[in-house]
């Protein structure tokens, strides 16, 4: 297969979703620092999306994150169809939110007072109500629970109503639908947080049910894990449901996508190629996008990351896969690692170019977007209301 072909197919086979709040202002602990541009309502954040769509061909979809999107919970599920209805992008994934509401402060479902759990599974329940009216497939949970200091937490006890809770909230999920469970090593917990890593996550997916799939968020590691490893474990497994793509220098720190360290996500994106290679299927997976952009403006963060993306899975998509497991089958080492060296070191951005005409896409979605005028458009229409409300630390 030449390379345009193989680009091409991997191209045509990628979609990634972009999240709702990578268009809104969000901060650090730190404070937060406004863009005039920025979007504040659920229908800024599609019209940001779907401009990032129209110009890559690849974000169908938005995360949807439940508190910030859906304010009148149920009531708001109209006005977000109507607003993607309106901007042709789809509702995607819908995140509750475990962890925001003060009642959360010890916890939601790991809480130790049975009214806050209660709390937390009825608004497990209400978002899933949500996916279903809209029509999402996903719903992603992530759990911020856990404890700050030793002996202040009985894990044990945790662990068991974290199997309780999600196996009732796996139990409202339609046939077509799927939970993903995320793990986080730590923040905002900072001894023991319930669901840390990829073991626990996955053990939890097994009881909870077999809609229960794990969500990798590449920013939720420690800086000596091998990721792609969870991943090639993950996918054996079937127990892979999706990616929070990201990228960081040191802890969670959200960064565009390949903007610290491009071959981690080639090596990441190799495994799940080579695993649709081996087995001769194509791997169930949600590609999604989880960042927060502080400095650069959300609207080309978002279009830098999409395009990396695509360059990355182009280039995953060029190994010699069976050079590489005779290579392995035969442990001659130099010549198994020259295998993704010699296509991640591809330049695919000329057959990318050539993909993008052939889709009447504009071969520089990033310039496209400048000479746009739409960042100056929405500026005018949304600097007005931009009050210094900043947010301060203490
Ligand atoms: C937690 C997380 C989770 C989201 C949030 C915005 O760090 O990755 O996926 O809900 O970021
Ligand atoms: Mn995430």
């Amino acid at each position: 297969m030449s390379h345009s072909t193989a680009v091409f197919d991997a191209l045509d086979r990628f979609h990634i979703e972009l999240p709702s709040w990578g268009f809104a202002d969000t901060g650090t602990r730190f404070g937060k620092y406004l863009q005039p541009a920025a979007a504040a309502t659920i229908a800024e954040k599609i019209q940001d999306a779907a401009q990032v769509h129209a110009l890559t061909g690849v974000c169908p979809t938005i995360a949807l994150h439940v508190q910030w999107d859906f304010p009148e919970g149920l009531a708001s599920v109209a006005q977000v169809q109507t607003a993607a209805q309106r901007n042709g992008v789809r509702p995607g994934s819908v995140n509750p939110n475990f962890f925001e509401d003060q009642e959360y402060k010890f916890g939601s479902f790991g809480n130790p007072d049975e009214r806050v759990r209660a709390k937390a599974l009825e608004h497990a329940r209400e978002s899933i109500a949500i996916a279903k009216a809209l029509g999402s497939r996903d719903v992603s949970l992530w759990f911020a629970d856990g404890s700050n200091y030793p002996g202040s937490a009985n894990i044990r006890q945790r662990k068991k109503w974290f199997e309780e809770l999600l196996a009732r909230t796996h139990a409202e999920l339609n046939a077509d639908q799927r939970m993903l469970i995320e793990y986080k090593p730590f923040e905002p917990a900072f001894y023991h947080t319930d669901i840390a890593d990829w073991g626990m996550a996955a053990m939890l997916a097994r009881a909870a049910g077999e809609r229960a799939k794990v969500l990798v968020d590449t920013g939720h590691h420690y800086s000596s894990q091998n990721i792609e490893q969870i991943v090639a474990w993950l996918l054996a497994e079937n127990l892979l449901g999706g990616f929070h793509f990201n990228d960081r220098r040191y802890a969670d720190d959200d960064l565009t996508l390949g903007s610290i360290d491009p071959y981690q996500v080639f090596r990441i994106f190799h495994e799940t190629r080579f695993f649709e290679w081996e087995t001769g299927t194509a791997a169930d997976i949600a590609y999604m996008i989880d960042q927060s952009h502080n400095l650069k403006g959300k609207i080309e963060a978002a279009i830098q990351t999409v395009s990396i993306a695509q360059e990355l899975r182009a280039k995953a998509a060029l190994v010699d896969h069976a050079r590489l497991a005779a290579a392995q089958q035969a442990a001659d080492i130099v010549r198994a690692e020259c295998c993704l060296q010699d296509a991640f070191s591809t330049d695919v951005r000329p057959a990318i170019r050539e993909w993008r005409a052939a889709k009447r896409l504009p071969a520089d979605p990033m310039q496209a977007f400048r000479e746009s005028g739409y960042l100056d458009r929405i500026t005018a229409e949304r600097a007005p209301r931009k009050s210094a409300n900043r947010s301060t630390y203490a």
